[in-house]
């Protein structure tokens, strides 16, 4: 919600985002950036919401208006998890997203230049994990959507840049998160109250980690840091650290990848299952078919067993990169 905006602004912007119909948005996003006070301070603003309203109106042109709106927040879950990147303008969250997924998102170096969340497939190891690019987190517009999107986040990234004032960065975004009653894991002592609260697992990514002279600015923050934040410094312009990048966002995402194996025939080890850590045979197999899950009696394990081949229950625990044949 904006937090600056005239008393009745601000009840035009809340009528706005309870509309579901397409021609009252229009007519309420209209109403709201005529409201708008119309300086430099809210430039920003003002453009935002003007390239929102020409999409609704594309939408009603289109005539795909006649149904509920969706959020182009709610994004189905693909993939190893749904990891949210969040940050400040300008820290280079879209440049990850357009280097290292299939999705394209606009890099530019003006700050404030996303409006919209795009979610792309990051290959890591043999699995992909679905990062979405989101707009800037930005106090004087704070879009519930993308805060409900954090919420329900396997894994939150908040990406600082280490050239500007990373540790400012970083605590500001936090405060923001504060106010929508997010914390992230290592502060879970904040949430006052675990109905109403989210925890998330989050790490800070910090980025623009170029060369040996960032390793300096690095080293600062680290120095600095009063927290023992989980960091992952990278730098998409070259490349350093991504591999790393890649590793422990996989680790925090908390899967193990499974291989199934029908009985005589060698693994196919193309594609894994991907399971939560600490699933079992079963679970495996209700992944499989449900047909299998009802009539499995035992299965034979390569890998987390005492010794490859070893006949398990139903409740064995799987480990990243077991081999299982599923008896039926
Ligand atoms: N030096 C350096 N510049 C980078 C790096 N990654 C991104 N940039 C630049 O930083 C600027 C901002 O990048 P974006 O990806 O648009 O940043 P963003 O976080 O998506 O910005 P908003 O959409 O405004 O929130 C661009 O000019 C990028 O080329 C990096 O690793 N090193
Ligand atoms: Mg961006």
């Amino acid at each position: 919600m904006p937090t600056n905006l005239p008393p009745e602004c601000a009840k035009i912007e809340e009528a706005y985002r309870e509309a579901r119909d397409l021609g009252e948005k229009i007519r309420l996003l209209e109403e709201l950036i005529a409201c708008i006070p119309k300086h430099k301070g809210t430039d920003h603003l003002r453009a935002d919401l003007r390239r929102r309203l020409s999409k609704l109106q594309d939408q009603s042109a289109s005539g795909k208006g006649k149904t509920r709106i969706v959020s182009p927040y709610h994004i189905d879950r693909e993939g190893a998890g749904q990891v949210v990147l969040i940050g400040p303008p300008n820290v280079g969250k879209s440049a990850l997203v357009a280097t290292f997924t299939n999705s394209n998102p606009e890099v530019s170096p003006s700050p404030f230049s996303t409006w919209e969340p795009t979610p792309g497939m990051m290959p890591v190891y043999d699995t992909q994990v679905q990062l979405i690019d989101t707009p800037p987190l930005n106090p004087d517009y704070v879009e519930r959507d993308l805060m409900d999107l954090i919420r329900r986040a396997d894994l939150v990234l908040l990406m600082v840049d280490v050239q500007a004032d990373p540790l400012g960065q970083l605590e500001e975004s936090l405060d923001l998160l504060k106010e929508y009653r997010i914390v992230p894991d290592l502060r879970r002592d904040e949430a006052e109250d675990p109905y109403r609260w989210a925890v998330v697992p989050l790490l800070v990514v910090v980025n623009k980690v170029d060369d040996e002279e960032a390793d300096i600015l690095l080293e600062i923050m680290q120095e600095l840091m009063e927290e023992p934040w989980p960091l992952l410094p990278i730098s998409v312009e070259t490349g350093r650290g991504i591999d790393a990048f890649k590793t422990a966002v996989f680790e925090a995402l908390g899967v193990v990848r499974v291989y199934s194996k029908p009985p005589g025939q060698p693994p196919d080890m193309s594609v894994p299952f991907v399971l939560r850590q600490g699933a079992t045979v079963e679970e495996l197999a209700g992944r499989v078919h449900k047909e299998i899950l009802e009539r499995l009696t035992a299965a034979r394990v390569w890998g987390s067993a005492e010794h490859d081949g070893q006949m398990v229950g139903r409740d064995h625990v799987l480990q990243d990169g077991d081999i299982v044949e599923l008896r039926t």
